[in-house]
Order: structure tokens, then C-alpha cells, then sequence
């Protein structure tokens, strides 16, 4: 009987639909699991005492006997971050071959996963909210883009590994916040949609972009409305903070 599986979790946030997304793609191959949402306006006391300490989603308890989520028991592993997690999941499952076996394209799929977060993520986080210029979010798509494999649909060709997984969500909310325009400088977010979706030099990106928004284990996992609303209170929030700091 394979171990229990519990998921705590939060819908809006990008780093717990990672986890989302893996569990989606290992369920064919027999994964199941527990979802339990967290507010994250107002935590339970549970879980940073007994679940993560760091009080952040996503988070796993796994194995350890049957309890309810709010009730975890001391016997199961808990583990966090969701670039972990990822692994994890593609561990014990590897019939998804989510994360394959060759030695290179493991370490392509983890030098992509590392573009992803440290450039693409920064790149679209400091356009949208902050009103950064688009450079580096062109740059990021640029270096994203060189990564992939040249007929796709994924990364790493035929197969869906853990590099679309890692940057599927921020593809996501890139697209959602460019569409509707939900940017910190509005009128640039249409802008940089059509050079995104329709420049030459970004054919490659923009049908991988279509190919992740498609991917059902992507799709419909996330309420647009709800990233959009979450994301027009964050770019008030910067602005007021700018200009407290700058009085
Ligand atoms: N590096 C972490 C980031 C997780 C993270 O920042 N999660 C946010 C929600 S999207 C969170 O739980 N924040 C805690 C809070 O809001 O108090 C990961 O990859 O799992």
C-alpha cells in the first residue's frame, strides 16, 4: 500500500501549483493524495508548529498513519520547498519519468529549472508589480527559449518533465497579468504581449507559452480572476510603499 500523500497548499500561489502540477502528472502512474488549503491571511496554529516550520506553502507530510490534514501525526516525513518537492514526487513515482533517467538531461532539466527561477521569475515579478522595464523579462524569454528543445512541445521534447512543471505556473501568471493588462505601468502589459506572442524573435517561446497554458494538468488549476484581483492589490501595495519611501 503506497504511503499517504498530504498537500498543504494555498490556490493562488505559484510555487504550490509546482507541486499541484507534479501530482497531477504522477496520478495516471498512481499517485494520490490530500489537499488541505491554507489561509495564508490567517495560518492555523498547526502548521508552522507541526507541519513547516517556515510557515510557507507548499509543504508535504508523507507516510505515518491516516489523520485528518489539520491533525498531522508525528510519524509522517514532512518536507518543504517546492524545487524539492518536485523531485520528490517525480521520485516516487518514475513511471511519469518526469524527471528522466540520463544523466545529462537531468542536468539540463535542472540548469532550465534554475533559468526559470532566478531569471524568468525575477524578469516578470519586477515588470508586472514594480514597473520595471521589460528588458529582462525579453532576455529571460530570450535565454528561456534557447534552452528548449527546437521542436518541442516541451523542453525536453515528447516528454513533459519537471523544467515545464517548475516555469509552468509563471508562464501562467505572465500571461494572465500581460492579457489583462493587470501591470504596475498599464498599457505596457499589452505592449509586451504582442511583441511576446507575435515577434519573430519570440516564435519559440510563444508556442511553448500556448503548449504550457494547454497542458492540462495546467489548465483550469488556478481561478484567472482570483490571480488577477491578487495581483491588482500587490501592485497597490508597491506603489504605496514607493511613495512612503519616497516622502
Ligand atoms: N521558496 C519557496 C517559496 C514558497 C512561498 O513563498 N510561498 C508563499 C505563498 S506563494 C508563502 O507561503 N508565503 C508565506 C506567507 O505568505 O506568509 C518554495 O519554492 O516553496
Amino acid at each position: 500500500m503506497p504511503e499517504q500523500i498530504t498537500l498543504y497548499t494555498s490556490e493562488t500561489c505559484p510555487w504550490a501549483q509546482k507541486t499541484r502540477i507534479a501530482l497531477a502528472e504522477a496520478k495516471p502512474f498512481g499517485a494520490k493524495w490530500t489537499e488541505f488549503e491554507v489561509d495564508l491571511k490567517n495560518k492555523p496554529d498547526f502548521y508552522a508548529k507541526t507541519v513547516n516550520p517556515a510557515s510557507k506553502v507548499p509543504a508535504i507530510t508523507y507516510g505515518g498513519p491516516a489523520v485528518p490534514p489539520d491533525q498531522p501525526s508525528p510519524e509522517s516525513i514532512k518536507i518543504a520547498e517546492s524545487a524539492v518537492l518536485v523531485e520528490f514526487i517525480a521520485d516516487l513515482f518514475p513511471q511519469s519519468n518526469l524527471l528522466p533517467q540520463d544523466p545529462v538531461l537531468r542536468a539540463k532539466i535542472r540548469f532550465f529549472i534554475d533559468v526559470a527561477t532566478t531569471k524568468f521569475v525575477p524578469g516578470w515579478f519586477q515588470f508586472t508589480f514594480k514597473g520595471a522595464s521589460p528588458d529582462a523579462l525579453y532576455a529571460a524569454a530570450e535565454q528561456v527559449q534557447e534552452l528548449l528543445d527546437p521542436e518541442g512541445p516541451w523542453f525536453a521534447g515528447e516528454q513533459f518533465t519537471i523544467a515545464d512543471v517548475s516555469i509552468a505556473p509563471f508562464i501562467e501568471r505572465l500571461c494572465v497579468n500581460l492579457q489583462n493588462d493587470v501591470v504596475a505601468n498599464p498599457g505596457e502589459g499589452s505592449k509586451v504581449f504582442k511583441e511576446l506572442s507575435e515577434a519573430p524573435r519570440f516564435a519559440r517561446f510563444a508556442k511553448y507559452a500556448r503548449a504550457i497554458l494547454g497542458r492540462p494538468s495546467v489548465s483550469g488549476t488556478t481561478p484567472h480572476e482570483k490571480l488577477i484581483e491578487g495581483s491588482r492589490v500587490r501592485i497597490a501595495t508597491f506603489k504605496q510603499q514607493a511613495v512612503a519611501a519616497a516622502a
